[in-house]
C-alpha cells in the first residue's frame, strides 16, 4: 500500500477481495465515510451553520440533544438505508432499531453508531467524533431487537471518524487498525496510517478525576499510584488527560499509546459505566485489540460480553496492554481480598483507596 496514495475504496478492495460478502461490506464502509464526510462539513461550519446549540428534548439516554446530534444522525441513516446493504441499524439516538422503509432491500448486514460522541463539546468547538459497528444480520428479513445483541467479538468491521483539526477515519476490518486523513479539497479518505501499534507501556492515563469518589479501590490504587509519580511505586511520572470525547482520547491512545479509564463506579448500581457497550465500547475495544491494546470491564475482557440491551452501559478500560494488564490485577487482588499496600518506602500506611506520603 502506498502511503499518501491509497484512498479508502482501494484499500477496502485489497482487505476484502478474499472475505466472503466482502465487496458487500466494503460497499457499506464506503457510505459510512460518506456520511462521515457530510457530518464533517457540518462540524466545521460551527455556528455558520446553525448547528450549534441544543434541542429542547432528552434523548433515549435521558441526555439533552444537540442539534449535531441529530443532524448527523439523520446523516447516518440516509447515507447506509437505500444500498440493499443492512437489514437495519441500532443508534444511540434512537431507542428502538431502525426499521428501514420498505421500498429499500434488506442486505446482509446491521449497523449499529454513535452518530456524534463527545456532543457535549460541539457548543466549544472541542474534538468530536462518530463511532460505527458491523454486525452479521443473521437470518433473512428485517431484524429483531435480539439480533442486535451479538458479543463484539463478532464484530466484522468497526471503526471511528474524529472530526480534529485534520478529519481522519480509523477503522478495522479484522486484518489491524488503519487511519484514514481526508483530503477535503479531492474529498478523498487518503490511508495515511497503516497498521496502528499501540505501545505496550505508557505514562499517560485519562479519567474524569471529578468521579474519584465512585471508584472501586482497584482504580484508586491505579491513579494514586500513578499520582504519586517517580517517588512513589511506579517510580516514574505520569501525565494526565480527560477530553469528555472518548473518540479523541482513544485516537491520542492508538497513536501515542496510553490508557483511558471509565470504570464502573458506585453512584448507581443500575449504571455499572458510563460507555454504552453495543456503538461505543465493542467497536473502540476491536479496534484497540487490533492495535495490540487491551480492552477490559477491569475483570472481563469487553468483546466476550454478551450484551442483554440495545443501550446497556459497561465499565472501560482500555489502552496499552502492559498498564490495562495491570489495573485487571489490581481488580483481581481487590476481589480475591490480597490486595497489598504499597511497597514503596516512602509510604508507611495504605488506606484501602490512598497511600499518606510520610517525608
Ligand atoms: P456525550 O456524547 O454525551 O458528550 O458523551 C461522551 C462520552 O460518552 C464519551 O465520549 C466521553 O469519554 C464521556 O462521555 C465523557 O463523560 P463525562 O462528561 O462524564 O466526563
Amino acid at each position: 500500500m502506498h502511503l499518501g496514495r491509497t484512498t479508502l475504496s482501494k484499500f477496502l478492495i485489497q482487505q476484502l477481495r478474499d472475505i466472503d460478502g466482502g465487496s458487500d461490506l466494503g460497499a457499506l464502509l464506503v457510505d459510512v465515510a460518506a456520511a462521515v464526510k457530510t457530518i464533517a462539513a457540518m462540524t466545521a461550519k460551527g455556528a455558520l451553520g446553525g448547528f450549534l446549540g441544543e434541542l429542547d428534548n432528552l434523548n433515549i439516554q435521558g441526555e439533552t440533544q444537540k442539534k449535531l446530534d441529530v443532524l448527523a444522525n439523520e446523516t447516518m441513516i440516509r447515507s447506509c438505508e437505500w444500498g440493499g446493504l443492512v437489514a437495519g441499524m441500532v443508534s444511540e439516538e434512537l431507542e428502538a432499531p431502525y426499521v428501514l422503509p420498505s421500498e429499500f432491500e434488506r442486505g446482509r448486514y446491521l449497523l449499529v453508531f454513535d452518530p456524534l460522541d463527545g456532543s457535549s463539546n460541539t457548543d466549544v468547538n472541542v474534538s468530536v467524533g462518530s463511532i460505527f459497528s458491523v454486525l452479521v444480520h443473521p437470518r433473512p428479513g428485517s431484524p429483531s431487537e435480539h439480533d442486535y445483541l451479538q458479543p463484539g467479538h463478532r464484530q466484522v468491521a468497526a471503526g471511528y471518524a474524529i472530526y480534529g483539526p485534520a478529519t481522519m477515519l480509523v477503522l478495522t476490518v479484522g486484518k489491524g487498525t488503519h487511519g484514514f486523513t481526508l483530503d477535503r479539497e479531492i474529498g478523498n479518505f487518503i490511508l495515511t496510517h497503516p497498521n496502528l501499534a499501540i505501545p505496550a507501556r505508557s505514562s499517560e492515563f485519562a479519567i474524569n478525576a471529578s468521579n474519584a469518589r465512585f471508584w472501586e479501590p482497584p482504580v484508586q490504587r491505579y491513579v494514586t499510584e500513578c499520582q504519586a509519580g517517580l517517588a512513589g511505586v511506579r517510580e516514574r511520572d505520569f501525565n494526565m488527560r480527560w477530553i469528555a470525547s472518548m473518540v479523541a482520547e482513544v485516537h491520542r491512545i492508538l497513536m501515542r499509546g496510553g490508557v483511558f479509564m471509565y470504570p464502573r463506579d458506585t453512584r448507581d448500581a443500575s449504571r455499572p459505566g458510563r460507555l454504552r457497550l453495543l456503538y461505543e465500547a465493542n467497536p473502540i475495544s476491536l479496534l484497540i485489540e487490533q492495535a495490540g491494546g487491551r480492552s477490559t470491564t477491569g475483570r472481563e475482557r469487553i468483546l466476550e460480553l454478551a450484551p442483554d440491551a440495545l443501550h446497556q452501559r459497561v465499565p472501560v478500560i482500555l489502552g496499552s496492554r502492559e498498564e490495562v494488564e495491570r489495573i485487571e490485577r489490581y481488580h483481581a487482588d481487590f476481589d480475591a481480598g490480597t490486595d497489598r499496600p504499597f511497597e514503596s518506602p516512602l509510604f508507611h500506611e495504605r488506606s484501602l483507596f490512598r497511600a499518606e506520603l510520610t517525608v
